[in-house]
C-alpha cells in the first residue's frame, strides 16, 4: 500500500511539475494567477473562451513585458521628389550604433518612372517598388534626422547575382567585421523563370567590410540557397536577418510554403540557417519554417531568449511571440499598428548577453501609393515601443 502511494503521489508531482514547464516556455514568467474557474467554479466555457486559456492564455497576452503600443515619427533629411514615385526607400536593416552615430541600410529606388509591373518593365523601368534597386545607407546622431551617405552596394554587372537589383539588407557585426546579407535579384521581381522553376531567382548574396562605412567587398557566392523543390523553401529566400547567438550566427529568412497548383498561391513562413562563420555553410535547421507568419523576419535577442514581432500575413500576424530556444516560437502578444519590415536597434543584436534588454525603437517603413497604385514608392518612419525590460512605454 506505502508502494502504491508513493508511485501515485511521484506521478502527480511529475504531471505537475510537466505543467510548470509548458508554462515556462512561454516568456520566463510566473503564471498569470486569474483562471475563469477560480472565479466561477462551475461555468462550463464556450469554445472561444477554452480557446483562449488554453491555446493562448489569454491573461498573459494582456500583461506582460512583450506588449507594446507603437508611436511613429516622420524621420528628417530624406527626399522623396515630391513623391512622385520616382525615389524609394524601404526595408530598413537593423540599426547599428557605431562611431558616436546610428547606421541604417535599406533598399533605395531611383528610376525614371514607378514601378509598371512585371509586363511594363524593361531596362530602365522597375516592376515593383524594390526593382532596379542599390542598398543605400545613412547615419543619424539622434534617429530622427538622418544624413544619407549614399550608395553601399551596387548592382554588379550581369551575370553576378544582383544585376538587376540589390534589395532588402540586413547588417552583422562579426569579430570587429562587417557583414551585409540582401536579396540579389537575377531577374525583375515576380517574374517566373521555367528553367530555374523559381520566381525571384533571388538567394542570399553577402558583401563584408572593415568599417560600416565601406568598401563593401563581395562575397561572390549565394549563402543560403532555395531548398530542392520537395522542400518548402525551393522558390525564393528573402528577408535575411542576422543576430549571434552562443556564438554562431543565427539568420532568420522568409520563405513561402506553396500551393503548387497553377495559381501558386503561398503561404509566408520563416526559417532558421545556422552558421559559424558569415561566409557559411549555413545549414538549415530541421524545424524550419520556425514561424507561420509574418511577412518581414524582425527579431530582437530578449532575456536569453529571441522575441520576433510579427506584423503583416498570416493566421498569427500583429502578435509578438518568443522563443527562449531560439527556435520554438510561442505567443506572448496580441498588439496593434505593428512596424512593418523594421529594422529594430537592438544593442544586444551581436553581443550574445544571455539576459539582453530588448528594444525601444526602429525605423520602419510606408507604402505611398496614389489612386489605382499610380506614383508607388516607399519612405522610412521611426517607430518607438517599450520591448524592453529596462524602460517604460514612450508611448503611453
Ligand atoms: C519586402 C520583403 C522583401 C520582398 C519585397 C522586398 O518587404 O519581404 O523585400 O522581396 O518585400
Amino acid at each position: 500500500m506505502k508502494y502504491i502511494l508513493t508511485v501515485i503521489t511521484a506521478l502527480l508531482l511529475f504531471n505537475c511539475s510537466k505543467k510548470e514547464v509548458k508554462k515556462e516556455t512561454i516568456n520566463n514568467q510566473k503564471p498569470f494567477p486569474l483562471k475563469i474557474k477560480d472565479i466561477e467554479p462551475n461555468r462550463v466555457m464556450s469554445a472561444a473562451m477554452q480557446r483562449s486559456f488554453k491555446h493562448y492564455e489569454a491573461p498573459r497576452l494582456l500583461d506582460n513585458e512583450l506588449y507594446t503600443n507603437f508611436k511613429y515619427t516622420e524621420l528628417k533629411g530624406f527626399n522623396y521628389n515630391n513623391g512622385n514615385g520616382t525615389i524609394s526607400r524601404r526595408d530598413p536593416s537593423k540599426i547599428i550604433y557605431e562611431n558616436g552615430k546610428y547606421y541604417v541600410w535599406y533598399t533605395h529606388r531611383e528610376t525614371p518612372t514607378e514601378p509598371k509591373g512585371k509586363n511594363g518593365a524593361n531596362d530602365t523601368i522597375p516592376s515593383t517598388d524594390w526593382d532596379l534597386a542599390e542598398i543605400w545607407y545613412a547615419t543619424s546622431k539622434d534617429g530622427f534626422t538622418w544624413n544619407e551617405q549614399g550608395v553601399a552596394i551596387k548592382r554588379p554587372k550581369k551575370p553576378q547575382p544582383g544585376w538587376r537589383s540589390v534589395a532588402t539588407a540586413d547588417i552583422l557585426k562579426f569579430k570587429d567585421k562587417y557583414y551585409l546579407y540582401y536579396q540579389a535579384f537575377n531577374a525583375p521581381s515576380g517574374t517566373y523563370n521555367e528553367e530555374k522553376d523559381a520566381y525571384d531567382i533571388c538567394p542570399v548574396a553577402m558583401s563584408w567590410a572593415d568599417s560600416p562605412d565601406g568598401p563593401w567587398i563581395p562575397f561572390n557566392e549565394v549563402v543560403i540557397p532555395f531548398g530542392k523543390s520537395n522542400e518548402w523553401d525551393w522558390r525564393v529566400i528573402h528577408d535575411p536577418m542576422p543576430l549571434v547567438h552562443n556564438g554562431k550566427i543565427y539568420l532568420y529568412y522568409k520563405s513561402g510554403m506553396d500551393q503548387r497548383d497553377k495559381n501558386r498561391k503561398h503561404w509566408d513562413c520563416w526559417g532558421l540557417a545556422i552558421a559559424d562563420q558569415p561566409e557559411g555553410p549555413f545549414k538549415k535547421h530541421p524545424l524550419s519554417p520556425v514561424m507561420n507568419s509574418g511577412h518581414e523576419t524582425i527579431l530582437f535577442p530578449f532575456k536569453e531568449g529571441v522575441a520576433a514581432i510579427v506584423g503583416t500575413d498570416g493566421i498569427e500576424h500583429y502578435t509578438i511571440q518568443y522563443a527562449k530556444d531560439w527556435v520554438n516560437f510561442e505567443i506572448a502578444s496580441v498588439t496593434q499598428l505593428l512596424p512593418t519590415a523594421a529594422g529594430v536597434f537592438s544593442k544586444d543584436a551581436f553581443t550574445d548577453n544571455p539576459n539582453a534588454d530588448g528594444i525601444t525603437w526602429g525605423l520602419s517603413h510606408f507604402i505611398n501609393a496614389g489612386k489605382n497604385w499610380k506614383k508607388l514608392y516607399s519612405k522610412l518612419g521611426r517607430f518607438d515601443c517599450d520591448l524592453s525590460q529596462s524602460t517604460d512605454d514612450p508611448s503611453m
